[in-house]
């Protein structure tokens, strides 16, 4: 079997997604997402320009040895479109492998683990009210996790929570500054969260993302004041490229901290793996070299105790929903995985297999990933450049998304 086409699909049904599909002498076909919120166009040309014309004419079943020429090729290793470029071939590669085989993903990575993924939805409000009531709804709809975020009082736009107009929080052109305030939030967070926990009681499992916020003395406060909570985690309490830097967070909480949907390699965690430093990784099929990669990165952390929960915005495709529901499926250590619903003519332009019932995710029974793109369709929704936004502090300097 060869490789005889590969080619890249962006497309924008609302929002933007890059997309593999690569062809073979067999007839069968892949897909793969390489989706980086704000940077896809690198992305494609990565791709296009780059790594598709040394795949063409190659044995697709060799992925392995693909991995390691488009990874050791570049002679300049690691990064985000690096990586995301990488995972999109790999992960088509995987899905045409399970097809020819004739046996879904899950299968080939070991086979089942457990029956269902369990996912966490997001719950969010611009007043407090606003958010319990949410949580309280997910919950009515099976959720057994849920991660709560709220507009903290004098803080107008911020991450994770709707806007004054009522849209979610996106990538938007222009290129927009939001607002930032440290001490407001410290202060804020615990009020939220005891509401939530009075509303929900003990057993429903609730999250929240500081999104690299904090400094470390700062995050261990937080994560103090929020023990009698009992959150499943505290997730990107700061910034995480001084790795050491989370001793300071655990030698003072034990509130759970996951942390990764920015890194890329292996090499992003070691010292927090390796030091205990995190009980949960974020890192994902798409911005980690796909499948391939994250098979290392999920035995890594295995051995050291921490746990995978992948990220799972709605930036990442439903190609890398279908990836990590196989992946979540076969892998022992993954605790979980977040899911925010996909617009709907995203899950048109790539039907797919995998559902979410019940707070659990599952890959259903389709060979390779179960999920396709509809190029015709996928068309319709060119391209539009959109940018995550950036915070300024109230004092005027800028701050971490
Ligand atoms: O900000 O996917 O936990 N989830 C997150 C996401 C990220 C976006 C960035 O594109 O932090 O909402
Ligand atoms: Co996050």
């Amino acid at each position: 079997m060869k490789i005889t086409d590969a080619r890249v699909i962006v497309t924008s049904p609302g929002r933007n997604y890059v997309t593999v599909k690569i062809e073979t002498t067999d007839g069968v076909h892949g897909v793969g997402d390489g989706t980086l919120n704000g940077r896809e166009l690198a992305v494609a040309s990565y791709l296009e320009d780059h790594l598709l014309p040394l795949i063409v004419g190659r044995d697709p079943d060799d992925i392995e040895d693909i991995w390691q020429m488009l990874y050791k090729g570049a002679y300049w290793r690691r990064g985000p479109v690096t990586m995301a470029a990488i995972a999109a071939i790999d992960v088509a590669l995987w899905d045409i492998k399970g097809k020819v085989l004739g046996t879904p993903l899950w299968n080939l990575l070991g086979g089942r683990s457990r029956t269902g993924v369990l996912v966490y939805s997001h719950a969010s409000g611009r007043r407090l009210g606003e958010a319990v009531d949410k949580v309280l709804e997910l919950q009515a709809q099976g959720y057994k996790a849920i991660r709560v975020q709220c507009v903290v009082p004098g803080i107008e736009e911020m991450y994770g929570t709707p806007h004054a107009d009522g849209e979610a929080e996106d990538a938007t052109l222009p290129f927009v500054e939001r607002g930032w305030d440290t001490a407001s939030y410290l202060r804020f967070v615990p009020e939220l969260f005891r509401s939530v926990r009075t509303a929900t009681g003990p057993e429903l499992q609730l999250l929240h993302d500081a999104h690299h916020r904090l400094t470390p003395i700062e995050a261990a406060g937080l994560g103090r004041c929020l023990e009698d909570i009992g959150l499943f985690w505290l997730e990107d309490p700061v910034p995480a490229e001084p790795q050491a830097g989370y001793r300071i967070i655990r030698q003072h909480t034990t509130t759970p901290i996951a942390v990764g949907e920015v890194f890329n390699t292996v090499y992003d965690c070691e010292q927090l793996v390796r030091e205990q430093l995190i009980d949960f990784l974020r890192m994902s099929i798409v911005h980690a070299g796909g499948v391939t990669h994250m098979r290392k990165v999920a035995a890594f952390a295995e051995i050291y105790q921490v746990r995978l929960g992948c990220h799972g915005a709605a930036d990442l495709s439903p190609v890398t929903m279908a990836a990590a529901a196989h992946f979540g499926i076969a892998t022992h250590n993954v605790a979980i995985q977040e899911y925010a619903p996909h617009p709907a003519q995203a899950n048109e332009v790539f039907p797919h297999e995998w559902s979410v019932k019940d707070g659990y995710l599952t890959p259903g029974d389709a060979p390779g990933l179960g999920v396709d793109i509809d190029e015709h369709l996928a068309q319709q929704f060119p391209y539009a450049r959109a940018y995550l936004p950036i915070s300024r502090r109230t004092d005027g300097t800028m701050g971490s998304w």
